[in-house]
């Protein structure tokens, strides 16, 4: 495939997207209200940390799935090999759900839609990992304050995902030049929309070195916690994802 036809490209990334995107803006605008009460709050702090961890895992999985749909409706993404795509999904798909957790994320009170309610970081304190859910907290208002269209998230995530640096992949060249013409289009998007588009696209790079650390430091956790998960059964793909070590291959993706 050529991708000097980049206004195709761009339009079945958005379309993909679109797909895949689980809510639309107005759909997260109407839930807006809904902000989960005191005791809400209070239910979740007092549940076993293993519990809420195998809650979270659930919605974070459920996320991931509609972002391997994204994938799989994107042809660019489809035109390299199975082996790049696995790759790409498993060390991606985090960082991918983390964009979109910032078009569910409310910055006048700092809330994220998490079970039907927007719900505030305190709410996941049990978890015992309070730097990584800062950090997503933070990561998701950092995004959302640069008020991205849908088109320019759709972009912005898929540029996410095709990082061609990811250790292992057979095409980083390919991948590299695909993700320069993506955040070219996406720069030249920002001509129509913000006042300063080198200085949006400095900051969504950065952001990128972020999400990084981020999908990083929820591996490391993962890790660390896995050994207290025996009381609760994890989703399988959450499993398949961040495990490291396992010589299976990959079931889930299909
Ligand atoms: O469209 O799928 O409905 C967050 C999870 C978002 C984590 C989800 C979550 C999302 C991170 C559940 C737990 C982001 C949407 C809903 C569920 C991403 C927190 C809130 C999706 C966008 C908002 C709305 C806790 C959906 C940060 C992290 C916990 C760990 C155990 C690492």
């Amino acid at each position: 495939p050529n991708f000097d036809i980049s206004e195709n490209l761009v339009s079945n990334i958005c379309e993909a997207y679109y797909k895949t995107c689980q809510y639309s803006r107005e759909e997260l605008a109407s839930y807006s209200k809904a902000v989960r009460s005191q005791e809400g709050t209070l239910q979740f702090q007092n549940m076993a940390p293993d519990q809420l961890w195998g809650l979270c895992a659930e919605k974070i999985t459920e996320a991931i799935q509609h972002v391997v749909e994204f994938a799989k409706h994107s042809n660019a993404f489809m035109s390299f090999d199975q082996h790049d795509q696995i790759i790409l999904l498993k060390t991606g798909c985090l960082e991918v759900v983390l964009v979109r957790m910032a078009r569910a994320f409310n910055i006048t009170n700092q809330t994220v839609l998490f079970d039907e309610k927007y719900t505030p970081i305190e709410t996941f304190r049990s978890l015992g990992c309070d730097d990584l859910i800062s950090g997503m907290f933070e990561m998701a208002k950092s995004i959302a304050e640069l008020n991205l269209t849908e088109d320019q998230i759709a972009l912005f995530s898929f540029a996410v995902l095709i990082t061609g640096d990811r250790p292992g992949l057979w095409e980083s060249n390919r991948l590299n030049k695909l993700q320069s013409v993506v955040l070219g289009s996406l720069q030249e998007m920002f001509h129509k929309t913000h006042s300063d588009p080198p200085d949006i696209l400095t900051k969504l790079v950065m952001n990128m070195l972020n999400l990084r650390n981020l999908s990083r430091l929820h591996s490391k956790y993962f890790l660390h916690f896995k050994h207290h998960f025996v009381n609760v059964s994890l989703p399988p793909l959450y499993k398949e994802l961040f495990f490291v070590d396992e010589n299976q291959p990959p079931q889930h993706f299909a």
